[in-house]
């Protein structure tokens, strides 16, 4: 725990309640659309007396940060904001957060928080690969490793060669970067026949896109290194929100004292029992630019009680409530065919999924590599029997019915940032 995370739980909720009421207040004054909303539900900040009155007060999306594109949600004049960043949709406009310079400070030191529970300290060597621009990633890792006195490498995605390069002769501690990225270093590696598990590498911080148990063995097995989670989303700051803490394996610890959680039905909007799996919604308790009030992150997970710390911890990421594909009734989030593909040895874990429409119902490709061992060395019999045996593991597994198409390695194109795992081949109407 470091010295200015609150100690016990009752300080956590006063400080929150504090926080809270100061910042209902200042969306409700200083943005149109929350005096506009606020209204329209018939509340105001005096209503908020206790962290549950959160709950009436109404929720925020994407689409109504999109309405007020580029700058009308910001909460402050221009002349306070010193940082702007946007996060690219999958449709229409970007997304776009402004900073004041005290966001500013706030994240470096929820970086530097959560680089440090991640097992981190002043002494690392932190070789940052996510990348640098509008993408909160770079910039986001960067400026936590040097608040916390690390020594950056500020490498940016992409320019594969050069990542090993830059590994292998200024021998980095830490490395920071999306886990399919990662992946595709640790093929370089031995592609230009470096042994991956004998670098200066100790520690892997990876986030940005969902990744399960099996990524993370195969990441500590081939590079040598603990591979943690970290999670974060550009509206409602970058990265840094929620960490995976050494001692909490499996699980990220919320920071608490400056996003207050609650997890939401996603298709009803009420909150879930205790415990339950649902959508995240988080109010930023201390951003200046651009508070959000209940903004729905759309990721699904659950709220834990804490551990050593007082703050909640959530469950490890598995989608996107708008990730999801429903194959004749049966819903698919690309990381249930991952966590199946990934029982078949003979299968790397590059994989794209192909929604189609060839007839009136929605089908299923699933598109995979073979290990690099193996290349070449299948003939068409072996093929379509490992092709067949991932389909029998997909139905029994995910319980739907999939086309799996079993490929060269290095066929699918590889992530230089987040992969991106589905694509819609549907035809448009
Ligand atoms: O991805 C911020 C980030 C950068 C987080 C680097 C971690 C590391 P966006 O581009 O706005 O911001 O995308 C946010 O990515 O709502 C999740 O759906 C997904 N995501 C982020 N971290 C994780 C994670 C950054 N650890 C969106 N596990 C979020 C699963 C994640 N999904």
């Amino acid at each position: 725990m470091t010295a200015n995370e609150p100690a016990t739980v009752e300080d956590l909720r006063a400080l929150q309640l504090a926080r809270m009421r100061d910042v209902v207040r200042r969306a409700y004054e200083h943005v149109p659309h929350y005096r506009t909303a606020f209204d329209a539900a018939k509340v105001t900040p005096d209503d908020l007396r206790t962290l549950a009155d959160i709950a009436k007060f109404p929720l925020t999306t994407k689409a109504h940060l999109r309405n007020h594109y580029p700058y009308g949600m910001f909460a402050v004049p221009m002349e306070q904001i010193v940082r702007i960043h946007a996060s690219s949709g999958t449709t229409g406009k970007p997304t776009v957060v402004g900073y004041t310079a005290k966001d500013i400070e706030t994240w470096s030191m929820l970086m530097a928080r959560s680089i440090k529970a991640a097992g981190g300290g002043a002494a690392d060597i932190l070789h940052v690969a996510y990348g640098y621009g509008l993408f909160t990633g770079g910039l986001g890792a960067h400026y936590g490793g040097e608040y916390l006195g690390a020594a950056v490498i500020p490498v940016s995605g992409g320019f594969t060669e050069r990542q090993v390069q830059i590994i292998v002769d200024f021998k980095p501690t830490i490395i920071m970067v999306t886990p399919s990225y990662m992946l595709a270093i640790a093929d370089e590696f031995d592609r230009q026949g470096i042994d991956p598990l004998f670098t200066s590498l100790k520690l892997g911080i990876f986030g940005a896109e969902p990744w399960g148990e099996g990524m993370r063995g195969e990441l500590e097995r081939r590079m040598g290194i603990d591979a943690v989670d970290i999670y974060g989303l550009s509206e409602v700051m970058g990265p840094g929100i929620a960490q995976e803490c050494a001692d909490s394996r499996g699980t990220l610890t919320l920071w608490e004292d400056h996003f207050y959680p609650e997890i939401i039905d996603p298709d009803t909007g009420e909150p879930v029992a205790e415990g339950e799996a649902g959508e995240l919604v988080l109010t930023t308790l201390t951003k200046e630019g651009m508070p959000l009030i209940r903004y729905r992150t759309r990721d699904l997970t659950r709220l834990l009680p804490p551990t050593t710390r007082s703050m909640r911890r959530i469950a490890r990421i598995t989608g996107r409530s708008d990730d999801m594909v429903i194959i004749r009734g049966v819903n698919v989030f690309p990381s249930n065919i991952e966590a199946v593909l990934e029982q078949e040895e003979r299968l790397a874990p590059h994989y794209l999924l192909e929604l189609r429409r060839p007839g009136s119902l929605d089908e299923l490709d699933v598109v995979v590599e073979t290990r690099p061992a193996l290349a070449g060395k299948l003939g068409s019999r072996e093929l379509r029997e490992l092709e067949a045996r991932a389909e029998h593991l997909i139905k029994v597994f995910a319980g739907v019915t999939t086309k799996v198409r079993v490929v060269e390695p290095g066929t699918l194109e590889r992530s230089q940032g987040k992969a991106k795992r589905v694509i819609d081949l549907r035809p448009k109407d």
